[in-house]
């Protein structure tokens, strides 16, 4: 098949998550298009069967405000013509929907192609309900040709508030447990753990849903009992007030902040527990790739969360900012190498059992032929 691929290329899960459906979807033999602004962020080596269309916005003194969604809309009817897609597959509804619908409208009578919709998160959840982008975002909804969720919690969140009619299917976000395997690097832990500190890490894009504080207090809580370090993973708004909260409670020292890093595999690796507080997660993708590196995860009970962390199994659950709690599960594990071990083991079969990429990548395969497009219809074009 021909895919178009449009997500968001430098910013957070859904990005990172089209990147890797695609490449997987190249390595099966189809071949894939992204559309977007800038190269995703993951799309870092050359792959036979992936191609990349860089939309460019006009600029204009009377443009005073930048028409992404217009431009957006203009390339994927561009490359839906000269590459004959067969299905335009976007990511986070807000603004790409819209524009692969305008799109398709006006593509429609000479070379009509699929609206795929995969919902990530905030999509629905915080800015697909502005009063303004609701109606968009339902209409966007109701004309793709399918709408997919990454967790069970967004399907229901999404039914609860854009129609209980919405067909919609929740396909679960995946890793490749291949390259997000546990790996001993020793010159890295050296870099990273001082002495016998245990290491927490949380990796995000620090924004104020993350509540990136919370890591830090739970790092200072631990701390009162074991030695121990965190280290930070991405950068975003959040950051300058984390790190003046790490002076403010005293653990400047014991806290590193890596900012953007590709290497994350290797990283995840050197880690003991993961730390995920968020306040909104519709399902998690940083919590899954620690489970895949056999890190055990300390979470929120938030969203989608409980599907990906198993409590007392794969890790541990708590309410939104229960921090002492969220410390005390940490001091448990730590102080408790049998159960380190176990709950390393079990996060990774769980990872490998019911996320992996091979399982999931076929899903959505399926979903792009039930939709009747591919080659058996561009043949006769
Ligand atoms: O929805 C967002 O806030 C952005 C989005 C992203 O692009 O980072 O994150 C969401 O999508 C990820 C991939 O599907 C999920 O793992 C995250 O849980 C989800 N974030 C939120 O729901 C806050």
């Amino acid at each position: 098949m021909r895919i178009g691929m449009v997500c968001y290329p430098t910013y957070g899960g859904s990005g990172v998550l089209a990147t890797e459906l695609g490449q997987e979807l190249a390595r099966r033999g189809h071949s894939v298009h992204f559309i977007t602004y800038a190269q995703p962020m993951r799309l870092d080596r050359f792959q036979e069967n992936i191609y990349y269309h860089e939309v460019e916005t006009p600029s204009y003194p009377l443009l005073e405000f930048n028409l992404y969604t217009l431009a957006l809309a203009g390339k994927i009817l561009d490359v839906a013509k000269y590459e004959q897609l067969d299905v335009v597959h976007v990511h986070y509804a807000i603004p790409h929907a819209i524009s692969a619908h305008l799109a398709k409208e006006i593509a429609a009578q000479s070379h009509p192609f699929a609206l795929v919709t995969t919902l990530h998160g905030t999509d629905i959840t915080l800015v697909g309900m502005e009063p303004t982008f609701h109606p968009l975002v339902k209409y966007s909804l109701e004309k793709s040709d399918a709408v997919t969720a990454v967790s069970r919690y967004l399907h229901e969140k999404t039914r609860q508030g854009f129609g209980s009619d919405l067909e919609i299917q929740a396909i679960p976000n995946f890793v490749d447990t291949s390259l997000y395997v546990r790996s001993t690097n020793e010159s890295l832990e050296r870099r990273l753990r001082c002495g016998d500190e245990w290491i927490l890490m949380h990796v995000s894009n620090f924004r104020p849903v993350k509540r990136v504080q919370d890591c830090i207090r739970i790092l200072a809580e631990v701390r009162t009992k074991l030695p121990a370090r965190l280290i930070f993973v991405g950068d975003g708004p959040d950051r300058s007030e984390a790190e003046r909260l790490t002076r403010e409670l005293g653990v400047e020292e014991h806290v590193t902040f890596l900012g953007k890093q590709s290497a994350l595999p290797e990283i995840l690796s050197v880690a003991d527990i993961f730390l995920l507080p968020s306040q909104q997660e519709s399902f998690g993708l940083s919590a899954l790739e620690a489970m895949s590196c056999s890190v055990p995860v300390v979470a929120t009970n938030i969203g989608g969360i409980p599907e990906v962390v198993k409590h007392d199994e794969t890790g541990f659950i708590a309410e939104l900012g229960d921090v002492q709690r969220m410390a005390k599960y940490c001091v448990e594990l730590l102080i408790n190498p049998k159960k380190l071990a176990a709950f390393r083991t079990n996060a990774r079969r769980r990872a490998v059992e019911n996320f992996d990429i091979a399982m999931i990548v076929p899903m959505y395969e399926q979903l792009y032929a039930s939709l009747n497009v591919g080659p058996q219809l561009t043949t006769n074009e």
